[in-house]
């Protein structure tokens, strides 16, 4: 049974387990087709045209679907493998663990954003970035340094209190829960977090930083603590819907699962504790 575990309660074992299924996977050439994924949703998804992976009710589905695949391929390289999350509400600054060289590795340096320390770090070989915007090739971070702090505990619940999952136009200017979660509108949480963090994870080829998934790990944690407390509250739009998943709808690029087959994560993973 996968447990996910908050990335501040994991042993150095499981961290060096964690590491090691990331580096087998970015050695099999499989880590690199979840960044190609990512981007081209990116890419694709507007406010007005097709949108499934972002700026649409499908975010949290979407990404759901995303993680699940990602973490079964790191079980296919070490069984005892789970996503961390990262509750950047509680662990918010620089030297939180998370950011150290037995685990992520920290900030980059000020010339260039170079990722200098941890197992991510250019020099240590393993992690070259291939799926990029730009021409280098070391992961970049810039952390805290765009000025704003990362999300509070009062700005989360402010968002998890939201009673509508969505709304019409189910879009970036939407008001509702998974607009104000996804950041498009108000105190802005998700999108906040990648900006905060900075270098590649603050682009369309984000999970070139593998803090990409502790950091989505925690927003689908949040979805289904908003769940809990609005156990009345169903996915938005039902059915109906151009250009918008609907409950019902099958998601790209798998095609066979649609938001009402993700909407329970206990048949796939469970929480070190309640959400
Ligand atoms: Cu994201």
């Amino acid at each position: 049974m996968t447990v996910r575990k908050n990335q501040a309660q994991l042993t150095a074992d499981e961290k060096r387990r964690f590491v090691n299924a990331l580096l087998a996977l970015k050695r099999n050439g499989q880590y690199d087709s979840f960044v190609t994924t990512h981007n081209a949703f990116i890419m694709s998804d507007t406010d007005n045209g097709d949108r499934v992976g972002h700026r649409s009710p499908s975010f949290l589905p979407w990404h759901r679907r995303f993680l699940i695949q990602f973490e079964r391929a790191l079980q296919s390289v070490d069984p005892s493998v789970a996503l961390p999350y990262w509750d950047w509400t509680a662990d918010r600054t620089t030297v939180s663990s998370l950011w150290a060289a037995d685990f992520l590795g920290g900030t980059g340096r000020a010339r260039d954003g170079q990722v200098m320390d941890g197992p991510f770090a250019a020099a240590s070989g393993g992690w070259t970035v291939n799926v990029r915007v730009d021409g280098r090739t070391f992961l970049r971070r810039a952390l805290g340094s765009g000025g704003r702090q990362l999300p509070t505990k009062a700005e989360v619940e402010s968002v998890l209190a939201m009673p509508a999952y969505d709304a019409p136009p189910w879009n970036s200017s939407s008001d509702g829960f998974r607009n104000h979660l996804e950041g498009w509108r108000g105190v802005n949480l998700h999108n906040r977090v990648h900006v905060w963090v900075g270098g590649q994870m603050a682009t369309g080829v984000s999970p070139n930083d593998p803090v990409f998934w502790l950091h989505h790990a925690f927003i689908d944690r949040l979805w289904s603590e908003w769940q809990r407390r609005h156990p009345d509250s169903p996915y938005l739009p039902a059915a109906g819907t151009p250009h918008v998943v609907d409950l019902r709808d099958t998601m790209r690029p798998w095609n066979d699962v649609t938001p009402a087959d993700m909407l329970d994560h206990r048949p796939y993973y469970t929480y070190d504790t309640a959400a």
